[in-house]
């Protein structure tokens, strides 16, 4: 069967981070490679162009599209486009969005919603439409029958992870000029591990993923980068060093082999101050940044997170990446009830800390979430292109002019300036295309008025204080 899939392009509504990070289409890489026996191309609309032309000259029986939730009305785009061309074509999604929140794509031209990972769903579904049979067998599916849906059995969640084949990467080789992740061109995701025992209210992770952790072998990761000659590897994991000796046997691997390159991971603060062994390891082999969510400078906006960790902590993971010279992407979340003040003590506190890249992002009910359940009356648009957590969904103290001069102002006074990063490059630890696509980012994030542009319309009725 031809197989598209289709990774939806970049809105009008997105600003700050979706240009500086644009990496490899990674799930759809890895749904690629479940298909075996079939013919599948992978379309990239955020550095390519042509979805009429393809699906007109492909003639894909089906089209699979992902996509988080700033992404869901694209995505809709895509399904409708594909059906209009060819009614026959079976338009397929899945993905964080949508299996938490399925009924946003109970429309005719979706016929079939994916629940949770994609690997074995996406084989047996494709199976059964090629073999005509019926779709009730299916484990993991919301499908359209004589214009309902349809739900099947839920699927259960892969054990082994080393089972699941290695991504595609070929389908996508074409883009890899136009690929970069941060300060870094030519990146590789790679994933090596499912899940987090954590249950932070914000986050859509543990919802996902059930509560339930899954771990691929170092073995299989190591097997997986020798495949690999890229300018850096950014493990997607939620926290690689949430099993140490994993992290630490992998570690070795890659130094018994001299496999060479930069590396960039996820963790969270308390397992670096258990293990900061773990960071003087990596660091000798090419670690150079760590995204921490740090969240909170003041412990009770932390404990309201159910972050289950301490500023105390914090700090101390600070020192740590300080004394191994990795630099940190920290991110701070911003309340949308902040008064200036807060504002003024947020950047105090950054600013002391010495972050390289300090990230701030509104607190947003992501859908799917205990939050957004808690907050949903009270959202202020339905627009999810502005779930982007650079723009408020929810009420702001401050009139909403000046809750976006003091977002711009957090990142005027506490990410590093252009001649920073100049002299970041000269001593070669980033490498020179950074300088312009930071300059893009700062020229976002630090201008109130492009929150405000691209804000989009309120929903009727809400109300922020500035009106
Ligand atoms: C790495 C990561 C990042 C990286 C880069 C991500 C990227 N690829 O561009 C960075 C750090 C830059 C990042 C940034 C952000 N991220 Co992020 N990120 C992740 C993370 C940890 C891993 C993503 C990943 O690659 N997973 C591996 C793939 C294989 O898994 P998957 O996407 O779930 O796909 C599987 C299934 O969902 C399913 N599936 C998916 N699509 C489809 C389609 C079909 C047809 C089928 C059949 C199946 C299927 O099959 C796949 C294989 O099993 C996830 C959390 C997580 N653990 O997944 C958050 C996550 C995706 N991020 C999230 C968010 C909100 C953001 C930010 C907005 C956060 C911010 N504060 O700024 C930004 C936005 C950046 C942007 N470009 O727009 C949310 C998205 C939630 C949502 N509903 O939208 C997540 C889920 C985390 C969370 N807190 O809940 N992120
Ligand atoms: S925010 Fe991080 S630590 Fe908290 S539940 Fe999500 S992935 Fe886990």
């Amino acid at each position: 069967m031809r197989i598209l899939l289709v990774q939806p392009g970049r809105h009008r509504n997105m600003i700050g981070f979706s240009d500086i990070i644009r990496p490899e289409p990674l799930v759809l890489e890895i749904l690629a490679a479940c298909l075996p026996g079939h013919e599948v191309e992978i379309l990239d609309l955020r550095v390519e162009e042509g979805l009429e032309e393809k699906l007109k000259s492909f003639q894909p029986d089906v089209v699979g599209v992902t996509g988080y939730t700033t992404v869901v009305p694209a995505m809709h785009n895509v399904c409708k486009l594909a059906k209009s061309i060819n009614p026959r074509t079976v338009t397929v999604v899945g993905g964080y969005h949508a299996s938490l929140m399925p009924h946003d794509f109970d429309r005719d031209y979706v016929d079939v919603i994916t629940v949770g990972e994609g690997e074995r769903i996406i084989a047996e579904l494709v199976d059964a439409i090629e073999h005509g049979r019926s779709l009730d067998k299916v484990d993991g599916l919301i499908y359209r029958k004589d214009g309902q849906q349809v739900t099947t059995k839920t699927r259960a969640m892969i054990a082994n992870l080393d089972s699941t084949p290695f991504p595609a990467r070929h389908l996508a080789e074409r883009n890899h000029e136009k690929y970069h992740f941060h300060f870094w061109s030519r990146p590789a995701l790679v994933e090596t591990a499912r899940g987090c025992p954590y249950r932070c209210t914000f986050c859509s992770v543990w919802k996902f993923h059930k509560k339930i952790c899954r771990f691929k072998t170092p073995e299989r990761v190591m097997s997986e980068l020798r495949q690999l000659d890229r300018e850096i590897i950014c493990f997607v994991d939620d926290n690689f060093l949430q099993n140490i000796r994993r992290s630490e046997r992998i570690y070795q691997l890659i130094k018994d082999e001299g496999y060479q390159t930069k590396y960039w991971i996820q963790a969270r603060a308390d397992s670096i101050v258990r293990h900061p062994e773990i960071i003087e390891k990596w660091a000798s082999i090419g670690l150079t940044t760590i995204l921490i969510g740090f969240e909170k400078f003041r412990e009770d906006e932390l404990d309201s997170l159910n972050k289950s960790s301490s500023v105390k902590t914090n700090e101390r993971c600070m020192e740590i990446m300080r004394q191994y010279g990795v630099e940190m992407w920290g991110g701070f979340i911003v309340d949308p009830q902040w008064t200036r003040e807060d504002f003024d003590a947020c950047i105090d506190y950054v600013r002391s800390m010495k972050i390289t890249f300090p990230q701030f992002t509104v607190l947003t009910p992501l859908p799917g979430t205990e939050f957004y359940e808690q907050m949903r009356s009270q959202l202020i648009t339905d627009n999810y292109e502005v779930f982007d957590f650079l723009h408020t969904v929810l009420p702001t103290r401050l009139p909403i002019e000046e809750f976006y001069q003091n977002m711009a102002r957090l990142y005027t006074t506490c990410t590093l300036s252009l001649s920073d990063i100049r002299q970041r490059i000269r001593s070669g630890r980033f490498p020179v295309a950074t300088l312009e696509r930071v300059r893009g980012l700062l020229a976002d994030v630090t201008s109130a008025d492009a929150y405000i542009r691209t804000m989009g319309n309120l929903k009727t009725g809400a109300s922020t204080s500035s009106r």
